[in-house]
Parts: structure tokens; sequence; C-alpha cells
């Protein structure tokens, strides 16, 4: 008789998902959790594994792609695919999938709370008040309005023009540079990170991570923002240089800076720690229960579909593979 469990596809979790999407994965795959696992214990399953479920961060390593021959079908709990290399997924025929538009408005909200809490100073203004020096010294040192600012968005995709809205409804003019010019976008477009952060009073950082954009938001480009310029990230650490960011900090050649995401997540910089015109977040744009949801359920829904035999509900387009 042949057992039930055998029949399903093996798939590997890479970092642990919400219960309901570990759940629903084991209760329909042979689910393996690489975090728990030994090199030798996955080297004992690599030859069954067919699909993988991933997040945007971690993506899916080289070496343990390359260590999975039976891998169909990569599902990526997250919009950003900068953590897997998607030339080998085309040549290999492996789909993926991935988590657009349900995150978009969550993440566009951060990056407007991040830069209220920044030019308003609301986490140092609560440390003001708990810390009793409000009354000790009086009137905390005034701050900066954003409406009639200049916001310069770097990467205008649909985070990009999400959080645009927001800003042009604090009557911020909204700017923008990104290799094309999206598709009904009437804003103005400037050719570059070190145009667009001349022409900025607070430069958002939107664009998607990769080799294209990695340290493009660098000493040069943080000089132009100027020294009373800030800086939000809400897409990926490997855009900013962060070094030379921690030294325009420190040094005034801008204002301050809000980071949701960092060089080499979940390690941040003590420098960054140490500094009162920073505000820090854990990586959290995408984290409300509800996107959080949707996205997990898109990893399932994905999942079941290629499992299925049929097409991906949030289908990744490869690049065209190389022979
Ligand atoms: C998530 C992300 O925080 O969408 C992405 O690419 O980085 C985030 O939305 C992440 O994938 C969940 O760990």
């Amino acid at each position: 008789m042949s057992d039930p469990e055998s029949a399903k596809p093996d798939v590997l979790i890479v970092a642990p998902m919400m219960p309901f999407v570990m759940d629903a994965l084991q209760a329909a795959y042979r689910t393996h959790h690489l975090w728990e696992m030994t090199d030798s214990q996955l080297s004992s399953v690599a030859p069954r594994i067919r699909g993988v479920a991933t997040n945007g961060g971690a993506g899916l390593k080289r070496t343990v792609m390359d260590a999975l021959p039976a891998l169909e079908m990569i599902a990526i709990y997250g919009v950003g695919l900068d953590a897997l290399d998607l030339s080998e997924c085309a040549r290999r025929s492996i789909a993926v999938s991935n988590t657009p538009d349900v995150l978009t408005e969550d993440v566009a909200d951060q990056g407007l709370g991040l830069l209220l809490a920044l030019a308003r100073r609301i986490v140092y203004g609560d440390g003001y008040v708990r810390s009793g020096e409000w009354a000790r010294r009086g009137e905390m040192a005034l701050t900066m309005r954003l409406g009639g600012k200049v916001a310069g968005i770097l990467g205008f995709g649909r985070v990009g023009q999400a959080l645009g809205r927001r800003l042009e409804a604090l009557g911020m003019t909204v700017i923008y540079s990104s290799p094309s010019r999206p598709a009904g976008v009437t804003q103005r477009r400037y050719p570059d990170a070190l145009a667009l952060a001349e022409a900025s009073d607070v430069l958002i950082v939107t664009a998607a991570g990769g080799p294209q954009t990695r340290n493009l938001v660098n000493a040069e480009v943080l000089a132009a923002l100027g020294p009373s310029g800030l800086l939000v990230n809400v897409s990926r650490g490997s855009i900013v240089n962060e070094a030379e960011l921690i030294s325009a900090l420190q040094a005034g050649t801008i204002a301050g800076a809000a980071l949701d995401v960092f060089a080499a997540e979940p390690q941040v910089p003590p420098e960054l720690l140490n500094l009162d015109n920073v505000v820090l977040a854990p990586h959290a744009a995408s984290g409300t229960t509800e996107t959080r949801r949707a996205m997990g359920q898109l990893v399932i829904d994905n999942l079941h579909a290629y499992f299925a035999g049929q097409p991906l509900k949030t289908p990744v387009r490869l690049p065209q593979a190389t022979p």
C-alpha cells in the first residue's frame, strides 16, 4: 500500500512563517525547516525537494539552490527579488512567485510614519517626556515642517507612488528618479540619485535592491542632499552605503535618517544606535497582521497552484535564460 505522505511534494521552508502558513504547508506537503537542519540533514532530503518557501530578505542562497537538483518552484513571502539568483532560476526553469500589491499601502504608510517621526522628532520627543527632560529643561528644540518641502523618491514603482500620494496630501512636492517613467505618472523625473538629492529636501528610498542599486546612495549623494536634508529607507539596506551614511550623520552632512532596513540585518551598526538624529525600525514596513496574512496566503496559493499544474497567482517574470 502506498504511503499518502510520500506522495506529497517535499517543500523546504527557509525561515519560520506565520502559523497558518506553516500549518497549510504542512498539511499539503512534506515540509522541511531549513533553519532547524544540519548540513547532513539537508543533504539527505535535498534530492527530493521540489518547492521552496522563503522570505524577501533571506531568498535562497546559491549554495542551497545548487544542492536541490529537483527544485521546480520558489514561493517568496515578500516582493523583493534581490536575494534570489533569478538568472539561475530562468536557466533551470524554476518557477518563482512573490507577493506584490498586497503590501504596497502598508510599506508606504511606514515610509510616511518614519518621515514624520524623523522630521517632527516624535521618537526623540517621546524620550524627552519619559526621561523628565521636558520638566527639567523646558520646551524641546523646534522641528521641521514637511508641507511645502520637496520629497525625492528614489525608485517610483508601486510603493514609491503610494508614498508619493501620501506626501502630496501633506503638501509636499514629489519628484522621483527611476530607470524608466512609469505609466500615468506626472511628477518630474530626475536622471539619477545625485540630481534627485540635489533637488530634494528629503530623499526616500523605495527602489528595488540588487546589483543595479547597490550603494547608490553614497557620500556624494548625501552631500547633495545637504545639511538640512533627511533620508528615509523602506526598501533594502544595500542601496545605501551604510558607512558613508554614518559619517554623514555624525558630521552633520545631512540632518537625519529614518531606516527600516539595514545592510546586514538583523545587525545594526552600533554607531547608528548612538545617534539621536536617526529613527530605526526592524524591517517592519510590511509587518501588519493584515498584510502579512495576505502575503502568507499568496505563498500557499502559489505553491498549491504550481503543484496542481495551474498558473501561479503572482508569478515573477524571469529574465531570458542564457544558454
Ligand atoms: C518582508 C520584504 O518584511 O517584501 C519584501 O521584499 O522585505 C518584506 O516585505 C519580508 O519578506 C518578510 O520577512
